[in-house]
Parts: C-alpha cells; structure tokens; sequence
C-alpha cells in the first residue's frame, strides 16, 4: 500500500502528455470516457471523484467522504485522507496536484500495488471531471497547511498556493466542480441516484462513513453500516423472509481479500451482487463461479456426510438449486483486474475463481459443521427447489409440446418485420389491442415488429414458473422474441435487436411496464444486460397553433414551447394551462388560438402521430433501460411487486410519476 512520500513519485514522468491536448481530446470526445454526456454520465462525475476518496479508505488513511449538492449546480466531495500530495515535481515544475488534476490518467494508476478502482469507466481519474467541468475548486489540508487551486473547462488560473492554515481539523482533500453545461445534456444530480451508491459504498466498505447532503432541499442522509456485507444482504432482503441469520466469510489470499455475506429467505428469487475493487460486475465473473462451485460442493459434501439426502433419492441438488432464495454480496478487491464481457463488468481473472472457492469451501463448511440446524433448513430449502425444478421442466415440456414457445410458431397476433437481421429489428410490446393497432399501421413494417399485449400480465414475482408458462402473455412474449426462457435463454438468439416496452402515460400504463420489465428482469435479465430492453416514450400533449403541431413529452417541455409560441405573455399562459388541465371533461380548450390536448392513452392518437412522435427512429426518444445497480433494480421490484403493502405505497408516493424502472 502507498506510503507517504512513498512510490507515487515516479509517477510524475508519465504526464509529459501535454495537459491542453489532453483536454481537448477529454471535451472533444466526453462519452468515451465517461460512458454518455445523459443523467448517467453527469453521475459519473461524482462517481470518480468519491471513487478517489475511497481509494484512499482502502489505503487505509480515510474514514470519511462528505459529499455535498450545492444551491448553483457544483457538488464537492471532501474526505479525510492524507491530501493530495503538493510537492513540486522536479521536471514537470509542477505541484503534485495540478498533475493530477490535469494530465490525463495520472494519480496512480501505475501503483499496482494496491485496488485502485479501474476498469469499465472506473477509474478515468479527477482530470477527466475537471475538463468537462465549467469550473473546479480543489483544496488540500496537509502538513498544518490549506492549498488551493482553481480550474476553468479544465485549464488552471493560477499555480497551487498556500492559503491558510489550520490546527484543530483533520487532513484531506475537498473537490468541488459544476458540469459544464456545454458537454452536458442535463447538469441536474439526482439526490436518489447519488444516494443509491453512496449507500452501496458504505456497505461495502464498513469503515467509511458516506454523507449525503443536499443545500437545495436541506436534505441530508448519512451512512455508516457497521455490519457491511451483512447489513447490506439484510436491506436486500428486507421484504423477504430469511431462514437463519445472514452467513459471514472473509479471507485473504494471494493479496486478493475477499468478503462475502449471504442468506436464503423463502422467496423464489435469486439475488446475488458481485464486486470488484467496489465495482458491481453485473456480469458475474470467475469471483461468482468460484462461489457457486464452493457453495455447490461445500453443502452436497455436508449433506452426504450427515445423511441428510436420502439413500433412494434419485435427486441431486444441482448449482441451480441452490440458487433459489438466495441472497449473497460477494466483494474481492483484485489488484489487476481483467474486466470482460459487453459492457466490461465481467472479472476475467482465472486466478479468482481457485482463490474464491477455497476459502468460501474451507470457511462454509466450519460454519456447516457449527450450525447444524442452519445447515439442514438451506438443504431442505434446496431439495424443495430441486423438486420444484423437475416440475418446471415437466411444465416446460407440456407447453413446449404444444409449440407455445419456440419461435418456429409465432403468436398468432405478432405483426411480425419483413426483415430477417435481428441488429436491426425491434419489437413493441404494445398496452392493448387498439394501440397495437395503431401501431400496426403506422409501423415501418420492414424492419418493426408489434405484439400487442392484454392488460396487466401475471405478476412473475409472486407465481411459480409452472404458472408463469402457461400465462399466454407470457408465451406469446417469449416466442416472439425466440430467445428462450430461464435457464436455456441466450439472448443472443433473440430476433430483434431493441425490445421496446409502449404503455399508456397513466398509472396502470406504469403497472404493466412494471410487470414486463420484471419478467424480463427476472427470466431474461442477459437481454437488461446486454441493452436491448428500451422504453417508448409517448407524448403527453399536443399543442397546436394554426397548422403548425408541437408535441411535449413532459409538462416542462410543454411550457417550453407554449413560451416560444406566446413569447412575451409566458406567464399568464402558464397559469391558464394549469387551469384548463383539471377541468377533466374538456382536454381540448382553445386559449388564444393556442389548443393543447392531453393524450391519456397511446389509443388517442392515429397511427400518424404514433409513427412520428414515438416510433420514428429518426425523431423519437426510447429510453435505455439499464442495470447500473443491479442491486437497486432488484430492490425496486421487490418493493413494487412483493407481498409487503406498506413499502410498495411509501415507494409509489415517494416517485409518483418516475416508479417506472430506469434505474
Ligand atoms: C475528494 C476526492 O481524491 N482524495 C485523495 C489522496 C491521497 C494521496 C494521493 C489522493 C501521489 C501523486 C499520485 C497522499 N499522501 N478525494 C481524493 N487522497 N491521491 S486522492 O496520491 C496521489 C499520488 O500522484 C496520497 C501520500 N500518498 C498518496
């Protein structure tokens, strides 16, 4: 582990590069390192900077990151760390921290010597934010002294210098910056989405207390789990029923740590969160393997030890069968880390998987051999899913017989694309039958597919898989995209390249997107992964003036625009609008030559005005649906579609209109 004045030294000679070019290419091209220049890469920013403060948790020396959303759009993050270094370095003539605020993949990332996150989009370094920021600030205590620098798009206005003093307090480093509004499409931070993984980082790192604080709202949320990977499978489970305490493991191999907590509850579900250097591999990875196998082995070699599986038994609990209920988070911090896989969040490092299974197989059994009452409830547990599991196979062969899902007999009501290249092909799965038929005509039937869907289909999360196939919505979905289901699905099979979820813009337009992604979720989640799950994003209104047509998506959008065609009396026709909206009866209401109309449903418009406002590739917006915490997806559903009634209100009052799951 780095020590001070230690071997960050002869990182210095790296950043010859010429910081202006660096910057340049940083502006020039933001997505490439920071994933998007959307909502998810403005996070991003925030991301990178506490990822920093936790390195330097994970060194040892920082106990602490206090991350503030200010009144003007800039956001600090402040820990508690040793600072960043200040000394001049003897070539570059610079301080220490201007190179790392300004050249391009400096701070360490030659240090091998210790889990810096890196990889995926992890790890671009405080550079990268500082260039797509209109302005940064950074400040350092350090040696009883305060340093100061400030940045304009990434370019210092003046060398570091000294400002002050201080005795009482801690040392540390405190960066503040504002997303420029010239790289960004949005420059405003979600509270949520900053909360969800400053959450995640205080259960995965237990000594690091996260402060959330938010000046617009005079929010603030503080978190410091001093049970970690516990804590953390106890909020996963928190609306389920868990059979035994949560089991603990921790090892050290190999300079490779690994944590890892789980439970089985006696849902049905699998839930099980995997992470490198703090990094959610959503792809798995050798860390999950070596888990499985252990798991798998560990418990089969207990059971046949202490006679729990009997003698004329045909069934052998198979890997799947112990994965139903279970609730795991697996944390290894890997020194160089392969990141694999389509969106590079798969470990590649074959040394994990021996390094992983050897000490949850030595570690699990101890535990086993002291708990026995444990150890018989989870086999038991796992003997039912086996039975469970011979059943669905039965079930699947009875409406496999019956052609139900392969893609050789596609739904009757599918208005299937002439073309035959999945890339580029996509299908609507359209809310009711007279939106499917407004689609169906106003599609660009070469290369668009629609099935129309009956109303809110089965509730995957509450029924056995037995029911789930034999729902004909169900069937109907799962032949059409001709992928498979469950265990056998291949999402690389599936005949279209974008599946997009069109439901109405009302309440139970919001229910069946629910109920569809969680089926997707839940038995088709490579097709989450892999991006291929997108959303329609219907109007909400029509204005119109004269000949001239305006769609607005939101109500901001659609002040926006009565403000372009009223320009001068914006105000007043704020408030009239406002008005008009709750006289229910009447949506259509001229206001000085102005109409707006409020769609309720997808049924209210022709096919016309579907094909351009939401199916025109050209004009229309579809909303990715991504796992960027797997974690919180998973809790999402939970929540809306469990059996606990509290939860799921609280969540639906607390999101209103966003409950749908573009997390
Ligand atoms: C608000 C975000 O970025 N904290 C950081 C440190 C501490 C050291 C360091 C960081 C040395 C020269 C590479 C201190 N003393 N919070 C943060 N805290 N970086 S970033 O060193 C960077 C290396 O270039 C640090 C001794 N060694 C390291």
């Amino acid at each position: 582990m780095a020590k001070e004045n230690g071997n960050g030294q002869s990182n210095y000679t790296a950043s010859s590069i010429n910081v202006l070019k660096g910057l340049e290419a940083v502006r020039k091209r933001p997505a490439m390192y920071i994933g998007d220049v959307g909502s998810r890469g403005l996070h991003h920013l925030i991301n990178e900077v506490v990822d920093n403060a936790i390195d330097e948790a994970l060194a040892g020396f920082n106990d602490r990151v206090i991350v503030t959303l200010h009144k003007d759009g800039s956001v600090s993050v402040e820990d508690r760390g040793r600072g960043i270094p200040v000394d001049i370095h003897p070539v570059e003539k610079k301080s220490a921290l201007e190179v790392v605020l300004t050249v391009l993949h400096a701070g360490g990332k030659f240090d091998k010597n210790s889990y810096k996150v890196s990889g995926g989009l992890h790890g671009v370094g405080v550079s990268v934010v500082n260039a797509l920021s209109e302005w940064c600030k950074v400040e350092v205590k350090r040696d009883g002294k305060i340093y100061f620098q400030e940045y304009q798009r990434g370019v210092p206005k003046a060398p570091v210098k000294q400002i002050g003093t201080y005795k009482s307090e801690t040392t540390g480093t405190k960066v503040t910056f504002k997303p420029d509004k010239e790289i960004f499409k949005t420059t405003k931070f979600n509270f949520d989405t900053v909360a969800e993984r400053l959450r995640e980082l205080a259960y995965l790192n237990k000594e690091v207390t996260m402060t959330l604080r938010d000046e617009n709202e005079n929010q603030e949320e503080v978190y410091r789990f001093k049970g970690g990977l516990i804590d953390f499978v106890k909020y996963l489970d928190e609306q389920r029923t868990p059979l035994h305490k949560p089991i603990y493991i921790e090892g050290e191999k190999e300079n490779t740590p690994v944590e890892i907590a789980f439970e089985y509850s006696d849902s049905y579900s699998e839930n099980v969160h995997t992470y490198v250097n703090n990094i959610n591999t959503i792809e798995g990875g050798t860390h999950l393997v070596g888990f499985r196998t252990a798991l798998t082995r560990t418990f089969n070699n207990y059971a046949a030890k202490n006679g729990l599986i009997k003698e004329n038994s045909k069934i052998t609990l198979t890997g799947d069968d112990y994965k139903e209920g279970l609730t795991a988070v697996i944390s290894v911090k890997v020194m160089e880390p392969q990141f694999e896989g389509q969106t590079k969040t798969k470990l590649g490092n074959s040394e994990v998987k021996s390094i992983v299974e050897t000490i949850v197989g030595e570690k699990l059994f101890e535990y086993l051999e002291e708990n026995a009452s444990v150890a018989k409830k989870i086999i038991e547990k796992c003997m039912k899913a086996a039975e469970a599991r011979e059943a669905a196979r039965k079930a699947r062969e009875l409406v496999r017989r019956k052609n139900a899902l392969d893609s050789m007999h596609l739904p009757g009501k599918l208005a299937d694309c002439s073309i035959n290249d999945p890339e580029h092909c996509e299908i609507y799965i359209v809310e009711g039958d007279s939106a499917g038929g407004s689609a169906k005509q106003g599609r660009d039937r070469r290369f668009q597919a629609i099935l129309p869907i009956k109303g809110k289909i089965l509730n995957v999360e509450k029924a056995k898989i037995n029911k789930i196939l034999e729902n004909q919505e169900i069937q109907a979905i799962i032949s059409a995209i001709g992928a498979g289901i469950g265990e056998d699905f291949d999402a690389n099979k599936s005949r279209y390249g974008k599946i997009i979820l069109m439901t109405d813009a009302d309440v139970d337009g919001s229910h069946i997107r629910t109920l569809l992604l969680t089926f997707l979720y839940r038995h088709m989640k490579d097709l989450i992964s892999a991006g291929k799950v997108y959303i329609a994003q219907p109007p909400l209104y029509k204005i119109k003036k004269g000949k001239e047509e305006f769609y607005a998506f939101d109500e901001d959008e659609r002040d926006k625009i009565l403000k372009r065609l009223k320009a001068g009396k914006v105000d007043e026709t704020v408030v009239e609008i406002e008005e008009t909206e709750n006289q229910e009866e009447n949506p259509e209401q001229p206001i000085k030559g102005i109409v707006i109309s409020r769609y309720k449903g997808l049924g209210e418009m022709n096919p016309e005005q579907l094909w351009s406002t939401t199916m025109n590739p050209e004009t229309r917006t579809i909303l990715q649906v991504n796992i960027e915490s797997a974690a919180a997806a998973d809790k999402i559903f939970e929540t809306l579609m469990g059996d606990a009634v509290e939860p799921r209100r609280a969540f639906i009052e607390k999101h209103a209109k966003y409950a749908n799951l573009d997390v």
